[in-house]
Formats: structure tokens, sequence, C-alpha cells
């Protein structure tokens, strides 16, 4: 990797995640309505890729195909972001009905690189899963994304990328996902080892701190040249005891933070040509 922090900072906005109710917040995007609106409104404001969680009519989270595919095709047509769909979905959501989120075709999907205890749950990735929708992004031509809960999950990819070689369109993208309770904390310490453990074929990377270590990992991460992810599936307050109004205000202070390191936001066109995403 470059010593060079690239030009250009790819934001992915994670607006809705599965595990905030939407009672308890009720300006986080659950309906396709308010989804669209979001990633408009984020697109706008700098970032170039969605990573997507969908919810149902009762605003709990959902990997319901028919909702998947509408909104993969909604977001295509009303904005020029890179669509990512999770396939980690909630703690809750069986293994099947995750490979199955590939059916609806996204641009990108998220590869979680292994098991992780997940505040009181355990979000399960056992390695034959990993390898099946591994596989299955390749098949399917989906450009993955590594989550990376933890240290280990780092050099799992090692071992992935060994076992199959490299994903679909050849780049190879993580994304440190921090200060999960259970998994690496959202320390600066716990990235460059993250870093250190990386196999040689990753291309680019950005990084999340989840609660209050949103914003020592940003910094972190833009410290060391990497890309961010913001939204309101890591973060709930803008500031001590403030809660965030949008995801839009995430992606606004991304882009105030790229400013301060001479990293102006990542196109849409750019953040394509990067992940090699058509
Ligand atoms: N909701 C978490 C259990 C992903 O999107 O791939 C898993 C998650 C990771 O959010
Ligand atoms: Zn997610």
């Amino acid at each position: 990797m470059s010593v060079v922090p690239p030009e250009a900072l790819l934001i992915t906005v994670a607006p809705t995640g599965a595990e905030t109710s939407k009672a308890g917040c009720p300006q986080l995007p659950t309906t396709l309505e308010e989804l669209v609106q979001t990633a408009k409104d984020c697109e706008a404001t700098g970032a170039a890729m969605i990573h997507v969680h969908v919810r149902d009519a009762d605003h709990k989270p959902t990997l319901d195909l028919g909702l998947l595919t509408a909104t993969v095709e909604a977001l295509h047509e009303s904005t020029d972001l890179i669509v990512q769909l999770s396939t980690g979905g909630s703690v809750h959501d069986p293994l099947e009905a995750r490979l199955k989120v590939l059916d609806a075709q996204p641009d990108s999907c998220s590869l979680t690189m292994g098991t992780t205890n997940f505040g009181d749950d355990v979000f399960l990735n056992p390695w034959p899963f990993v390898c099946e929708l591994y596989q299955l992004s390749q098949e399917r031509q989906i450009v993955p994304e590594f989550e990376l809960f933890d240290l280990g999950q780092a050099h799992a990819l090692v071992r992935l990328i060994d076992k199959f070689g490299l994903p679909f369109g050849g780049r190879v993208h993580c994304d440190f996902v921090m200060g999960v309770p259970g998994g690496m904390p959202g320390t600066a310490d716990a990235l460059v080892a993250g870093l250190a453990t990386l196999p040689s074929e990753v291309t680019s990377w950005s990084a999340t701190g989840i609660g209050r270590t949103t914003l020592p990992v940003a910094l972190a991460a833009l410290s060391k040249g990497g890309h961010l992810r913001v939204g309101m599936e890591d973060v709930l307050t803008i500031s001590r005891g403030v809660p965030v109004e949008s995801n839009a205000q995430l992606v606004e202070r991304a882009v105030a933070l790229g400013e301060m390191v001479q990293r102006r936001p990542m196109s849409t066109a750019e953040a394509r040509s990067l992940l090699q995403i058509g």
C-alpha cells in the first residue's frame, strides 16, 4: 500500500443498520422513501457508497428478497451511489437467508470475516459460511467489502484470498468496524495492528468506530490514509448527549474532517473505478 494518502476520500454511509429501533430514534431511515431521500442527501453531501439494511412495514430488520431487490433498484434509479447490501443482517438472521441477499444483485455486499461476540449476542460467521458467501460473490460478480470486527478477521482474509483468489473485479476493499462490545477496541493502536495484519492484496480500506469511538477511529483512519464509513448504523449522537439529526449530518462531518487533511470527497465515478464496480 502507498504511504501517500490518496487525495480523495471515499465516504460510505451506513444509514440504518439492524440494531436501532424506529420508536427509539424516529429520524432513522426505515422506509424505502426515507432511505431514498437519505441516499440522495448523503450523495449530495459527499458520500459515494451506501451500506444498506432494510426494514419491514413494522420498521423491523428483514432480509425479504422482494424488498431488497426493490431497494437496490430504487437507489440505482435515484442516485449514482454504489449500493452495498448487508449480508450481516441482524444477529437473528439465519445464514441461508444471508446468502440469498446476493439474489438482489447489489453492486457490492458486506462480508464479515469471522464470528464476533456482539454485545450480549453473537454475530455468527463460521468459516464455511464465509467461504460460501465469498465464492457466491465471485460467481455472481458482486464486489465484496470485507468487514473486520477483530484482528483475527484481518488474518482470516489472508487465508481466504490464498484459498479462493481475488474478489470479482480484482480489488480488495476492507472496512474495520471497531468498538463493538466483543470486537476489537476503537483505538488508533488497534487500527495500526489491524493494518499490519492485512494481506498484501488489499487495495483500499475504510474504518468506522461504533458509538463514542466514532471520532477517535475516524481521526486514526485519516492519519493512516484510510477511507471513512459513517452513519446512524454506527453512531446516534453527534456530540456528547446530542442526537444525530440525519445521516447527511454525519457525512458532512466526514467531509469536514477530510478537508482538514486535504482530502476531498471521492466522487461516485472515482469510487466505482477504485473498487472496479461498473
Ligand atoms: N448487524 C450486525 C449484526 C454487516 O452489515 O455486514 C452485522 C452488520 C454487519 O451490520
Ligand atoms: Zn451493517
